[in-house]
């Protein structure tokens, strides 16, 4: 591939900006910049200055307030290269015009419904400015935005607001940043926007002004991102003594958005989706997400803004520790373990399908060709499970110790992952030289277990085998340091480990054989409790093996890992085309619901099979539509089994109120219970759907009640003028009518395919908007039936309709392309023809990112 930047070629930049002004003219269809940077070379060798710069029209440039003529200079397409600069301190002025209105990449300065608003992380300020847009490049910034008198209520940038004037019907207001930062985390905003706003007092008593910028109808929908943001604020205080650090901090909501949200220094840019929330419009789900991304943006303010990286192969440097650090901070939150059976399970149903398919890279990538493909669910949520097993090899306050080293020592400074690891090794006085494995080596170790009892010898025996599979681009892999933490159980609950319930076997060679002495009955070893490790791992168990996990274990991840481990048996049995025996799942779920004691959150968990991607993933060349039967199969036989247990369960939880963590959880499960009574039998339980559809007094349940019929009674006339009555009732709140596209989208149905089609052309959808794109097209994506009919339509769909959308945002196609790309993994009829969409599209002119994914793909 052409283009490919390697990480082994990183140089230190050969100039320094010590400080960046910035003047933004804001006119409709056209807005001047003007920058004016202050500069230094950054090493004796006499180098020209090279800077980035993207869809810019240059209008000048001066040299220490000197013009240059066009000979002075050299301008391509993405570089402004000036041949012989000053060997000591100058400045380089820049005038550009850019078109916000045309920038529907959203990456730069664009406008979203008549805002301006900035993303700049990655590479998107070189759209904005000629500069050194590269992390390593930290500078002051200085940014003033003007604009006609009255037109931008709100004119926002990082930092505090030194002046806000009006002169000839022009208002000037100017910001400034005292915190040296990288072009990345710049931001800004000139809307017709109104705040929210509270205050934070922190641990050494400075008060911080909190503001939350929203259009005005959505002001009743701030309150939960501004106490999630305070709990944070504390959060980060008490668990890493980090504080706040400017006097202010902004969060501003906008519509059209590629990613959750953006860390900018001091002003938060958020997709309105992970900020707004309201009971009658957000589901619990939707609250938590709030919750978590202000947590996690918030968080980057010292893993990531006051520490950055040195270069964007170290993004999971930032991204890894970050998500690590807002996983613990929700767990502290909310319900500890669902928060990590939720981890657990996105890592299974997704990120392990990306490490064993064409994109798979190692947490901290060697190569790309466009960093935007790179943020992965490996470099974020792999990446913080590798900070978790380092977490925990440390223990609580050694781990502690590590982070405030790395915090201190690399305060203001651009650094890598080796830097993270030394302070760790450092602080924990340990030798990480295996462990490193995880940040170099790709796919996820797969580790086999054999056991032996021998009851004359009263010897329970362990061998464990680890393998590294291979994947895109590298083979051979080293044995890696794999912490399993495990539990022998009995009938009367866990044996003691060497005085202790549980124990952790760290494996680092390819095979460990371990032997516990004095075990007087064989007992059912349990592994990789709390999910201690990101892997697979694979032992031969009886299903009362597991029902006695289910019964006896006291860590509650291992006990959802049993229960899957029940289905999947079962799944795959009838997959081989054996008899589904649902019976011991049956028998354990039915013992769980009658269990009072259990927490409702965590039942309804179990009551929720495998995704279809990790069954997928668990098997050799399946076809998606058999995975998707036989799983439906075994979610009918439970359905039906359970059906009595789970009325009384609906009944029993159906009136929580509240957004409390047990209201919501009350609501998980009745919501479960409800979709497996429809599921059961849609006529018995079609107007129980239909009563909470209609008289709900929130969000999550009005909207499982919709989703329930829309995907288990799509036929009858009363889901359809459901779907329609949600439609009028919410036709002004742009994120429910997303939920509205994507209950339809997910309808498991071949026919949901032109249903779609129509859809496209309703006035709710808007086709270059990514939230309404990901509502629509991203959910027919995980729509087994629709996509991958047998037919080859679904496949033909989402390629002409990833080509469309590449033209406008590549950034968009190319995170939608990946369910075309897994081919290899499926059976001939569906690889075949997906591989053909494929081809079809690299034969097209597409954008970079497209390209570097296709060509993945096909090799
Ligand atoms: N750091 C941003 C990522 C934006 C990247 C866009 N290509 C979001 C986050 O992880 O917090
Ligand atoms: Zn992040």
């Amino acid at each position: 591939m052409e283009n490919v930047i390697y990480a082994k070629d990183y140089q230190p930049p050969h100039f320094l900006i010590e400080k960046t002004d910035l003047t933004f003219i804001l006119q409709d269809n056209v807005t001047q910049v003007h920058s004016k940077l202050r500069m230094l070379p950054n090493n004796d060798s006499q180098q020209s200055l090279v800077l980035n710069g993207q869809n810019l029209k240059l209008l000048e440039v001066k040299l220490n307030g000197q013009a240059l003529s066009e000979a002075e200079y050299q301008l391509t397409d993405e570089l402004l290269t000036i041949a012989n600069p000053p060997s000591e301190a100058f400045t380089l002025e820049c005038s550009t015009e850019i078109e916000p209105e045309k920038n529907l990449a959203l990456e730069g300065l664009y406008r979203s419904r008549g805002m301006y608003c900035t993303q700049c992380e990655a590479e998107g300020f070189r759209r904005i400015t000629y500069f050194l847009d590269r992390p390593d490049v930290l500078s002051e910034y200085q940014t003033t935005i003007i604009a006609p008198e009255g037109k931008f209520p709100v004119m926002l940038s990082n930092g505090n607001c030194l002046s806000d004037t009006v002169e000839a019907g022009l208002r000037k207001v100017t910001w400034h940043d005292p915190f040296k930062k990288p072009s990345y985390l710049f931001a800004l905003v000139a809307g017709d926007l109104t705040p929210v706003e509270d205050q934070f007092t922190t641990l050494s008593g400075r008060q911080i002004k909190l503001q939350i910028f929203v259009e005005e109808k959505d002001l009743d929908k701030c309150e939960h991102a501004m106490n999630s943001l305070k709990a944070a604020m504390r959060w980060d205080e008490e668990v890493y003594g980090r504080e706040y650090d400017l006097d202010i901090f902004m969060i501003v909501a906008v519509d059209d958005f590629n990613m959750g949200a953006m860390e900018n220094k001091g002003l938060n840019i958020f997709n309105t989706s992970c900020v707004l929330a309201n009971p009658k419009t957000t589901t619990d789900a939707g609250f938590q997400r709030v919750e978590a991304v202000v947590a996690h943006e918030y968080f980057h303010n010292w893993s990531g803004n006051r520490v950055t990286c040195r270069d964007w192969f170290q993004l999971s440097l930032k991204e890894g520790f970050t998500v690590y650090r807002d996983s613990e901070f929700s767990a502290d939150q909310n319900s500890r373990v669902v928060k990590r059976i939720e981890d657990a399970t996105l890592m299974r149903q997704s990120q392990f399908v990306e490490d064993s398919g064409p994109i798979s890279h190692p947490i901290r990538p060697e190569s790309f060709v466009e960093i935007s493909n790179f943020y992965t669910l490996t470099v974020y949520e792999k990446g913080a499970e590798v900070v978790r097993m380092l977490a925990n090899l440390l223990g609580k306050e050694t781990f502690r110790t590590a982070t405030d080293l790395y915090f201190d020592r690399f305060d203001g400074q651009a650094v890598t992952c080796e830097d993270f690891v030394q302070c760790m090794e450092e602080a924990g006085k340990i030798d990480l030289t295996q462990f490193r494995y995880w940040y170099s080596q790709a796919g996820t170790p797969e580790v086999h277990i054999d056991t032996h009892y021998d009851e004359n010898a009263q010897q329970f025996q362990l061998t464990f085998e680890q393998k590294i599979p291979d994947t895109a681009g590298q083979k051979d892999k080293q044995p890696m340091v794999i912490p399993i933490d495990m539990a022998l159980i009995d009938n009367k609950g866990l044996i003691d480990i060497d005085g202790k319930p549980a124990k952790t076997i760290t494996l680092t060679d390819k095979t460990t054989t371990i032997t516990f002495d004095g075990i007087t009955t064989k007992p059912t070893p349990s592994f990789l409790r709390n999910f201690s490790a990101p892997i697979k791992y694979h032992v031969e168990y009886t299903d009362a093996d597991l029902a006695l996990i289910i019964q006896k274990e006291t860590d509650g991840f291992s006990q959802f890992d049993a229960m899957q481990q029940l289905s999947i048996r079962a799944i795959q049995q009838s997959l081989k085309g054996e008899t589904l025996d649902a019976s011991a799942l049956i028998e354990s779920l039915t013992a769980l619901i009658n269990n009072s004691t259990i927490d409702p959150a965590m039942m309804a968990k179990m009551l929720v099979l495998p995704a279809e991607s990790y069954l997928i993933e668990l098997s050799t060349q399946p076809d998606p539509l058999d995975v998707y039967q036989q799983r439906k199969a075994l979610q009918i036989q439970i359905a039906k089994s359970l059906e009595n247990l789970l009325l009384e369960t609906y009944e029993k939880h159906a009136d929580a109120k509240g957004l409390s963590g047990n209201a919501m959880a009350a609501r998980a499960l009745k919501n479960q219970a409800l979709y497996l009574c429809l599921l059961a039998n849609p006529e018995a339980y079609r107007q129980l759907a239909h009563k909470q559809f209609n008289q709900a007094c929130n969000m999550t349940d009005e909207s499982a009640a919709l989703m329930a019929m829309t995907h288990l009674d799509s036929d009858h006339t009363q889901t359809q003028q459901a779907l329609q009555d949600f439609y009028q009732r919410y036709q002004d709140e742009s994120l429910v009518v997303n939920s509205w596209l994507q209950i339809q989208s997910t309808a498991p149905r071949a026919e949901t395919l032109k249903h779609i089609q129509q859809l496209q052309s309703h006035p709710a959808y808007d086709p270059n908007n990514p939230n309404k794109i990901r509502a629509l097209i991203g959910g027919f994506c995980s729509n087994t039936q629709a996509f991958h009919q047998t037919t080859g339509l679904g496949y033909q769909f989402l390629a002409e309709e990833i080509f469309r959308i590449d033209q406008i945002n590549p950034q968009i196609a190319s995170r939608l392309v990946a369910p075309l790309t897994r081919y290899k993994k499926l059976a001939a009829n569906p690889a075949e023809k997906m591989q053909k969409q494929i081809e079809w599209l690299s034969m097209q002119t597409l954008s970079k990112d497209l390209t570097e994914v296709i060509t993945k793909s096909l090799t």
